[in-house]
């Protein structure tokens, strides 16, 4: 059984958003046309609270995309961005949701960050995600969304680690840092991910 996973497609990662990642919303339509594939689509959705630690305004005398050290971990401090509740949480009005069978939200925790769907950053505490997908019987994972060397590339590399046959679709994702992703792709091939491209289907 294989079910599509999709990350983060939401207002704030969209050109014009908090934290956009560029094209972020040129993939809706790929993105759309996957779940036609699929008989169980899941997404995530980043859902910070407002005192949330990865947000720079949070910090004294940091500015967007420094970074510092909390409890022993790095972290990129972001823009405030995907504020629970607020519409740059939501998903972008143009992804179909309909299909959504259940949605995991992550980042909730204002202590410490969680780019996978499956942990928090320093894999203390599970979303529930696996045992979700293990209850349904998944076995194969397909990975689409933003940002692609973040939450997506972390939740890929999370889903190889917890057993799945794991597939990232690379034309419907997008980086904020392109050299970022090609290292994180590199990093899923020695994990044994696959790298497929979605037009092609
Ligand atoms: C993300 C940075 C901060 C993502 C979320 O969805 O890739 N990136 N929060
Ligand atoms: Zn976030």
């Amino acid at each position: 059984m294989k079910a599509l996973v999709i990350i983060d497609m939401q207002n704030d990662f969209m050109p014009g958003g908090a934290l956009a990642v560029p094209g972020g919303d040129q993939i809706i339509p790929l993105v759309n046309k996957l779940q036609e594939k699929f008989d169980l689509v899941i997404a995530t959705q980043d859902w910070h609270p407002e005192n949330h630690s990865s947000f720079a305004d949070n910090h004294h005398d940091k500015e967007n995309f420094d970074t510092t050290v909390i409890d022993g971990l790095e972290q990129t401090l972001w823009p405030v961005h995907c504020v629970q509740t607020t519409d740059g949480a939501d998903f972008h009005p143009h992804m179909n949701a309909a299909r959504i069978e259940a949605i995991f939200r992550k980042g909730t925790d204002p202590a410490i960050d969680s780019y996978s769907g499956f942990y928090d950053n320093a894999h203390k505490k599970a979303t529930g995600l696996t045992g979700y997908l293990k209850g349904k019987g998944v076995t194969s994972l397909y990975f689409c969304g933003l940002a692609a060397e973040y939450c997506v590339s972390f939740s890929v590399l999370d889903a190889i680690e917890e057993g799945f046959k794991v597939t990232l679709y690379e034309d419907a994702t997008r980086a904020l840092d392109e050299a970022a992703f090609e290292k994180m792709k590199t990093q899923i091939i020695e994990k044994g991910g696959r790298l497929k491209l979605a037009g092609e289907l």
